[in-house]
């Protein structure tokens, strides 16, 4: 074989060989792990929810359904307008609700007059999912959208011809506006309301009225990329508390199970308190997301002007979800304009500033890295991974070996007072107990401990310089599967 073969042999086999390129097999996973989807997902953490409605106009946060159309009447819609903000803001997608409990339709339904096409808005021809899905796509956000499952306007709701209307109402969504990545289904479920006229309190038996089975199914035949998320799932779970916290732990195994009173898990009748730390030996991987609005209120108020959280309040919500390995689902409400209001954007500004500040550099690069045990000695498993920026390489531990520590040494000169774990997800959740020591006066003081890494674990504490970092894996089911470690420094309050 001649020299020039060889060489193009040796390159062949190269690009067929999986990464790690070791013979050294990767750790089997622990427990239940994240679908593609879900991995998909778990890359967003931080997006926005966008509450707009016939409410909006009436000053409500529950719409009874009796609401005229022609209500709904925003004088200078700004689709890109929103879509900009959230990019600013640095969110990865926007949620918007195409229905809201009183059941107007934000996009012209061939289903029910209910909807944008009987209102004055753009003479009737308007279609607000559709511009703010086209407006998503334009500048890079991903688009999901929000049905209310209650309808306090259908004549039907209560009876099975409500639930094909409601099925038929996601067909239009889910066929009509582009991939969605994620469907979002609402607890809140039946009491009085319009229905049509009868203006009545209708209760449903909501673990068998929906037919939840199959419309999770319509759902995976339409989008089978997106993400379904409710308080039961099966992708993604309500954290159970709607102040955007997640609890600490917050597993993101889970097992979603019946209140008292109710026979089967479905959504709304699930333990929510549950959801808010998840359950550690949880049979499914359904990860918790952090709701939260801008706002006291969902809906636009005038009179919630002077009421937008602060910048430094949205920083806090980052660490509490994101930080706990959620995702920040931050609801940032259109005005009667149809924009995000000057208020919410002077916050959302301050927000992003701060977090891009802080995580802009990676004060751990350039560090040098050790380890007290790597995978079979091989470098594809070395503690250097958890520098690299990629979180398909991770340091890893012989099988057996679950407790293990890591040193960086940290170029000279670098403070910080900020650090984010995160485990290689593919393979579970693995670490029970982790600790983070530095040097300091010539010994190691432990800093930090907790107990869930997951998707992200991020510390927050003093500003510091010490040289040298340790995590110390305490405790792990498996051996642990560390994709990241790095070093930040928020900018310090004035
Ligand atoms: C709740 C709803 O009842 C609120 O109006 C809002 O949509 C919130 C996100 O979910 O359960």
């Amino acid at each position: 074989m001649n020299a020039l073969l060889l060489a193009s042999a040796f390159a062949f086999a190269a690009a067929l060989s999986p990464r790690p390129q070791t013979e050294v097999p990767p750790p089997h996973p622990h427990g239940p792990v994240p679908s593609p989807r879900q991995l998909r997902w778990h890359e967003r953490e931080l997006y926005g929810f966008l509450h707009f409605t016939t409410n909006t106009f009436t000053d409500r946060e529950w719409g009874y359904g009796d609401e005229d159309p022609v209500v709904f009447a925003p004088t200078d819609f700004d689709a890109d307008q929103i879509a900009g903000v959230a990019v600013e803001a640095g969110m990865a997608g926007l949620i918007l609700t195409g229905k809201h409990h009183d059941g107007f339709c934000l996009w012209p339904s061939a289903l029910t007059d209910h909807d944008v096409a009987a209102s004055p808005w753009r003479e009737g021809k308007g279609d607000v999912v559709r511009e703010i899905a086209e407006a998503c796509r334009r500048r890079g956000l991903a688009f999901g959208v929000y049905l209310s499952p209650w309808d306090r306007h259908h004549a039907d709701y209560g009876r099975p011809a409500y639930v094909d209307y409601f099925r038929a109402q996601l067909r239009e969504l889910l066929t009509g506006y582009g991939p969605i990545f994620e469907v979002w289904f609402d607890g809140a479920n039946g009491g009085d309301g319009y229905y049509g006229g009868a203006r009545e309190t209708r209760r449903i038996d909501p673990s068998t009225y929906y037919g939840w089975d199959e419309t999770i199914a319509l759902v995976r035949a339409l989008q089978p990329d997106a993400c379904i998320f409710s308080d039961f799932g099966p992708d993604v779970r309500w954290v159970g508390n709607e102040d955007g916290i997640a609890g600490d732990p917050c597993w993101a195994a889970y097992t979603p199970l019946p209140r008292d009173g109710e026979t089967v898990a479905a959504p709304g009748t699930t333990r929510t308190w549950e959801g808010t730390s998840g359950h550690r030996d949880g049979e499914r991987w359904i990860p918790a997301e952090a709701d939260v609005s801008i706002r006291p209120g969902w809906f636009y108020h005038a009179a919630e002007d002077e009421a937008v959280k602060s910048p430094a309040q949205l920083v806090d919500l980052y660490y509490a979800s994101v930080g706990r390995g959620a995702s920040l689902l931050l609801n940032l409400p259109p005005d009667r304009r149809g924009q995000i209001h000057a208020n919410d954007v002077a916050a959302l500004r301050g927000f992003r500033a701060i977090l891009a500040a802080t995580f802009a550099a990676d004060l751990a690069r350039g560090a040098r890295a050790s380890a007290s045990a790597v995978r079979g000695d091989h470098p594809a498993y070395g503690p250097e991974n958890v520098l690299d920026g990629d979180l398909d390489t991770y340091w890893a531990t012989d099988d057996g070996v679950a407790q293990a520590s890591l040193v960086l040494e940290l170029p000279a000169g670098r403070e910080w007072n900020v650090l984010s774990l995160r485990e290689h997800l593919p393979l579970g959740q693995r670490v029970d107990q982790w600790a983070v020591d530095v040097w300091r006066d010539g010994a190691w003081a432990e800093i930090a401990h907790g107990t869930a890494i997951g998707a992200r674990r991020l510390w927050r504490g003093e500003h510091q310089s010490a040289p040298k970092i340790r995590l110390r894996i305490v405790q792990a089911a498996a051996c642990p599967a560390i994709a990241e470690l790095s070093v930040h420094a928020e900018p310090r309050r004035p």
